[in-house]
């Protein structure tokens, strides 16, 4: 998947913005704003797999374009 339509990035924008919200809603998903998303999923083993795919510059937070090219 590597064109994404404009709906899918608003989908996808809207996701990323329900994982914050369910912490500080300061724009950034943090790790452990994300585990609290997911948690009741996914084990921790696949979380870490998340974690490790997902934050590519290892500052412990997921951004929207992060996540993004997660998805792409
Ligand atoms: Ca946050
Ligand atoms: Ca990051």
């Amino acid at each position: 998947m590597s064109q994404l339509t404009a709906e899918q990035l608003e989908l996808i924008k809207q996701e990323l913005e329900a994982y914050d919200s369910e912490g500080d809603g300061d724009g950034t998903v943090t790790f452990e704003e994300f585990t609290a998303a997911f948690a009741q999923y996914v084990d921790d083993d696949e979380l870490q797999r998340i974690k490790d795919r997902v934050d590519k510059n290892n500052d412990g937070k997921i951004s929207y374009q992060e996540y993004l090219d997660s998805k792409s």
